[in-house]
C-alpha cells in the first residue's frame, strides 16, 4: 500500500479508542462492535441478562476480540452510571465512542396498543439513548473529542401499520441526534445516526418466516420489491458505515442520519408482475 493510500485509511483507524455499543450481544450491535474492534477500538457492551453477556463474550473471543460486557438496562440511569464506571475500571478511561444500538419493537395495531406498551418502546428506543449519551458526554468533553452514533431507522422517516411506538421513538431519535450535534459540536463531539433499512436479525425474523405452505412471507416479498438491491440487508452491511462515523474520517459530519437501506427510501418499488 503506498503512503498516500495509507494516509487516508489511517483516518478510519480507531486505535486507542474505547467504544461502548449498547445491546451488542447479537444482531446489528454485535456486527457494529465487531467492526469497531477490527478498526482498532477496545469494546464494551451491555445487555439486560448475564447469560447473554457470557455467550456474547465467547462469540467475540472466537473472533479474536476481547470485549467486556456488563449487565445494564439502558432505561436505568443508575445502571448506566454503573456501566460507565465498570468501563473506566476495565479500560482506565470512559468511552470515546458510544453506539446507541439497544432497542425493541412491538408490532400491535395502534387501537390495541396499550399506553404501557407504547411507553416501553419509547423508553428503551428514545429515553435509553438520551440516558446513555448524558452518561458519556462529560468524559468526551474532558477528552476534547467524542463520537455518538444513534441507531435510527427508515422508520425515522416513514410510518407503517402496527409500529406507532417504534416509529415515534425512531423519529424522536433522529431529532435527539440533531440536538446533541447542536449542543456539543463546539466540544468536538460528533453525533450522527445510522438508519438501517430492513435488516435480517432476530428483530425482523417474524417478517421473514416461511408460511405454512413453504412460501415466502408476504412482507419478505414486499421488502425485496421495495429495495433496489432486491434483498434484505445484513448486519455486516452496517459495519463500514459505523467505522466511518466512529472515526476521524467523519470529523466534519455532524447531525447527519446515514441511511444504510439498499436504496429503499429512494425507490417507489418494483411493479408487481
Ligand atoms: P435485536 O436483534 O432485537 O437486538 C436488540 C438488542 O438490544 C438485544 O441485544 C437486546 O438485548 C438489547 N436490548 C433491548 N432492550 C434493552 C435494554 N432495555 N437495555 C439493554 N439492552 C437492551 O435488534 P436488531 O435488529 O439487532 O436492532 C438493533 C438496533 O437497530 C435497534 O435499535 C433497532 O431498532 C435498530 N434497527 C433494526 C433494524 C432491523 O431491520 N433489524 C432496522 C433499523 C433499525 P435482550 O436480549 O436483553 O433483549
Ligand atoms: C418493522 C421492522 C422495521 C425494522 C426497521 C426498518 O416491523 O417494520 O421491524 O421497523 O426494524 O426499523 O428500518
Amino acid at each position: 500500500m503506498d503512503e498516500k493510500t495509507a494516509g487516508i485509511l489511517s483516518s478510519f483507524s480507531l486505535e486507542g479508542k474505547v467504544a461502548l455499543v449498547t445491546g451488542a450481544t447479537y444482531g446489528i450491535g454485535f456486527a457494529i462492535a465487531t467492526a469497531l474492534a477490527e478498526a482498532g477500538a477496545k469494546i464494551a457492551f451491555n445487555d439486560r441478562r448475564q447469560e447473554r453477556i457470557k455467550s456474547a463474550t465467547a462469540e467475540y473471543a472466537k473472533r479474536g476480540i476481547e470485549a467486556h460486557g456488563f449487565v445494564a438496562d439502558v432505561t436505568s440511569e443508575e445502571q448506566v452510571a454503573g456501566l460507565i464506571e465498570n468501563i473506566r475500571e476495565v479500560y482506565g478511561t470512559t468511552p470515546d465512542i458510544l453506539v446507541n444500538n439497544a432497542g425493541i419493537i412491538k408490532r400491535i395495531p395502534m387501537l390495541e396498543m396499550s399506553a404501557a406498551d407504547y411507553r416501553q418502546v419509547v423508553d428503551i428506543d428514545l429515553v435509553g439513548p438520551f440516558i446513555c449519551a448524558k452518561a458519556v458526554i462529560p468524559g468526551m468533553i474532558e477528552k476534547g473529542h467524542g463520537k455518538i452514533i444513534n441507531i435510527c431507522s427508515m422508520m425515522s422517516e416513514l410510518g407503517r401499520e402496527t409500529i406507532a411506538g417504534y416509529a415515534a421513538a425512531k423519529g424522536g431519535l433522529k431529532m435527539l441526534t440533531k440536538n446533541i450535534c447542536s449542543e456539543f459540536g463546539e466540544a468536538n463531539i460528533q453525533c450522527n445516526g445510522i438508519g438501517p433499512g430492513y435488516i435480517a436479525t432476530p428483530q425482523t425474523a417474524p417478517l421473514r418466516e416461511r408460511q405454512a405452505d413453504g412460501s415466502r412471507h408476504p412482507f419478505d416479498q414486499f421488502i425485496c420489491a421495495k429495495t433496489p438491491a432486491g434483498r434484505w440487508g445484513t448486519p455486516e452491511d452496517l459495519m463500514g458505515p459505523a467505522v466511518f462515523l466512529a472515526s476521524d474520517a467523519s470529523n466534519f459530519v455532524n447531525g447527519h442520519i446515514l441511511y444504510v437501506d439498499g436504496g429503499i427510501l429512494a425507490y417507489i418499488g418494483k411493479q408487481p408482475e
